[in-house]
């Protein structure tokens, strides 16, 4: 009770101090509850799902690590989610990728995937009120090789398109049964090792692939394409590329993934924004965090992240906005690696959410350019803490460090008997 108390004054003392400035903190709170994170359920088990003939995985992803306590099943998964979901608050989706359908011991190829394969996810997502997400797998298949998609060969791109349809199929019928779109991402690995000859060539044959698996009209599920800097083995070469899905979602109003570990180091992700608001529908995020290369480490509170979320709520498009997560740690807790990387997530939201956007636009447009600095500077040591501990409090979930304890339990309790 001493503790809440303390952290009670504390958020009142914020809540005066930023006040001052025009920020209305119990709002900022409020608008915490518009950002749902689709979290990304191959945290769990290290990308591996559960089709009966998955190999290793492939793609030019690599996940590194041992740490015991990997979902080894269905049932695994779903009580790491819902461990996880405990300790961060708010409503949330979960995003699966197709190779974590519920086969039933079957060996089912993904030309032959279907939504009853999803049905059990599908019920209990909706008993633990999460909404559904999908991704297609190409990877970690023996038909996977280096081209998918943009293969040459028709019998192998017949095979992917055949399966992206499908999973788009079964996106629909989770939008359907969830009354809420289910959020289709598409990404594929397609590339080469050293220089093509033809670099032309293979984005034509993707650009067919797509119009193809796109031809059919969905309501209740949302496209997404998801671009890629290089993967492992295929480091000369992205068929889809940045630019090539940019250029296909502005022409045909898809949805272009950003994954903040597929850019240059150097390259601003934040400043992607403003441009994809103008030309494309809406913009799906992959949350990660790249260290000298993709290394999907966990997502930690950084300058990155930071200018990220500001981007967003600066031009106000929290309702244009899907938050996803993308990393995979296999050498910490994995559940903790989940909790940390979405509070860091929910902090960068909810301290955008606390800026006087308005007074520094104002000292903008008035060529008030130091105070405009300055103010922005200040806001560093702002009390957002104090906004953060009270968020936590209101939605019941674990303040400050004490979700580690927490973690530590249940890995006692229940991953360390895996
Ligand atoms: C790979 C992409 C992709 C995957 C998931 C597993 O570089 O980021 O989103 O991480 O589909
Ligand atoms: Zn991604």
């Amino acid at each position: 009770m001493k503790k809440e108390n303390q952290l009670k004054q504390a958020y009142e003392i914020a809540k005066e101090r930023y006040a001052e400035l025009g920020v209305d903190v119990d709002s900022a709170i409020e608008n915490m509850k518009k950002i749902s994170l689709s979290l990304h359920c191959w945290q769990t088990d290290d990308v591996v799902g559960f089709e009966n003939q998955g190999g290793p995985l492939t793609g030019g992803i690599q996940v590194t690590g041992n740490y015991p306590g990997r979902a080894r099943n269905i049932d695994e998964v779903r009580t790491d989610i819902e461990k996880v979901t405990s300790l961060i608050a708010g409503k949330h989706r979960l995003s699966l990728h197709e190779i974590y359908g519920d086969f039933q011991g079957k060996v089912v190829d993904r030309d032959e995937v279907e939504p009853k394969h999803f049905q059990s996810w599908m019920e209990w997502a909706k008993e633990k009120e999460l909404k559904l997400d999908f991704n297609s797998t190409s990877f970690s298949h023996p038909k996977s090789g280096n081209l998918t998609l943009a293969n040459p060969d028709d019998s192998i791109r017949n095979f992917w398109i055949e399966h992206t349809k499908r999973c788009r199929w079964i996106s629909e019928e989770m939008g359907k049964f969830q009354n809420d779109p289910s959020i289709m991402n598409l990404w594929i690995h397609d590339g080469s090792k050293e220089v093509p000859a033809s670099r032309l060539k293979y984005r034509q044959i993707l650009e067919q692939s797509l119009d193809e698996i796109f031809s059919t009209p969905y309501e209740h599920m949302k496209d997404c394409i998801e671009a890629k800097l290089f993967g492992i083995g295929l480091e000369s070469y992205t068929v889809g590329s940045y630019d090539f899905y940019l250029g296909y979602g502005a022409k045909k109003g898809k949805i272009v993934t950003l994954d903040t570990g597929h850019f240059h180091l150097t390259e601003s992700v934040a400043d992607k924004i403003s441009s994809l608001l103008l030309f494309t529908p809406e913009i799906m995020l992959h949350v990660s965090r790249p260290i000298r290369w993709d290394s999907d480490h966990v997502v930690i509170l950084n300058d990155d992240l930071l200018d990220l979320t500001r981007e967003i709520i600066r031009s106000n498009a929290l309702d244009r906005i899907h938050v996803g997560l993308d990393y995979f740690d296999a050498t910490i807790n994995r559940i903790g690696a989940y909790v940390v990387g979405c509070r860091a997530t929910q902090k960068a939201f909810l301290r955008a959410l606390l800026e006087p956007s308005a007074t520094l636009q104002k000292y903008e447009a008035n060529d008030q350019y130091f105070e405009r600095l300055a103010l922005q500077e200040e806001l560093k040591s702002l009390p957002w803490t104090a906004v953060w501990d009270q968020y936590c409090l209101q939605n019941g979930v674990p303040v400050g460090e004490d979700y580690i304890a927490d973690i530590k339990k249940y890995e006692k309790e229940v991953t360390s008997k895996r």
